[in-house]
């Protein structure tokens, strides 16, 4: 068995609830040939990174997959790359609110996600569930806990990835894209599959 660590976050921007975390929460614990070891972090700018790093410590995971909400997306978003940049619209769950930093200064400029990213979408599509390929996780916490983990595991074999889910149906404004947490769950099964 290998083991995963699987990460959701805590909800942030007025929200009650994190359909990532609520997803997450609610996986199986195996799947295939995984094992899986779930953690809720914290939506705090280099906080979400120490915390999934320190569970990693102690579980060594052979592949580390963060789960993050994005709320005007409609379809499951599998991250293909993290970038060496900080900028937040609204402040984290610590009042941060970076400006155009670097998450690591002097870093490279950016690292692509080491997960099979294409293979991890068409598993979800073939579910029957709408997904994409996403090219930018932005330049705000889940961007930021990305490019820290690729960065630390970078020349490593243990393999590191990301991916956004919409509004669960209960948090949408009228007229916003949602996805029932069922398909969720569905989806990231057939991630974790692809792996
Ligand atoms: N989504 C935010 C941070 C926490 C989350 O679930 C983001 O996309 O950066």
């Amino acid at each position: 068995m290998k083991t995963l660590l699987i990460t959701g976050f805590e909800p942030f921007g007025g929200e009650t609830i994190n359909p990532a975390w609520e997803a997450v929460k609610a996986l199986p614990e195996q799947i295939g040939g995984w094992q899986l070891r779930k953690l809720q972090i914290p939506t705090v700018f280099g906080l979400a990174a120490a915390r999934t790093l320190a569970c990693a410590a102690e579980c060594r995971p052979d592949a580390v997959l963060c789960i993050g909400q994005a709320g005007t997306r409609s379809a499951v978003t599998p991250e293909y790359v993290g970038i060496n940049l900080r900028h937040a619209r609204i402040a984290d769950n610590l009042g941060n609110q970076p400006q155009d930093e670097p998450v690591v200064p002097g870093g490279p400029t950016a690292y692509f996600a080491t997960v099979p990213v294409r293979a991890m979408t068409a598993a979800i599509e073939a579910q029957g569930i709408p997904a994409a390929v996403s090219y930018t996780a932005g330049t705000y916490v889940c961007n930021d806990l990305l490019y820290t983990l690729l960065h630390h595991y970078a020349e490593t074999l243990v393999r590191a990835g990301f991916i956004h889910v919409p509004f669960l149906p209960e948090q949408a404004p009228q007229g916003v894209a949602s996805m029932p947490l069922a398909q969720m769950i569905r989806a990231l099964e057939a991630a974790v599959s692809a792996l």
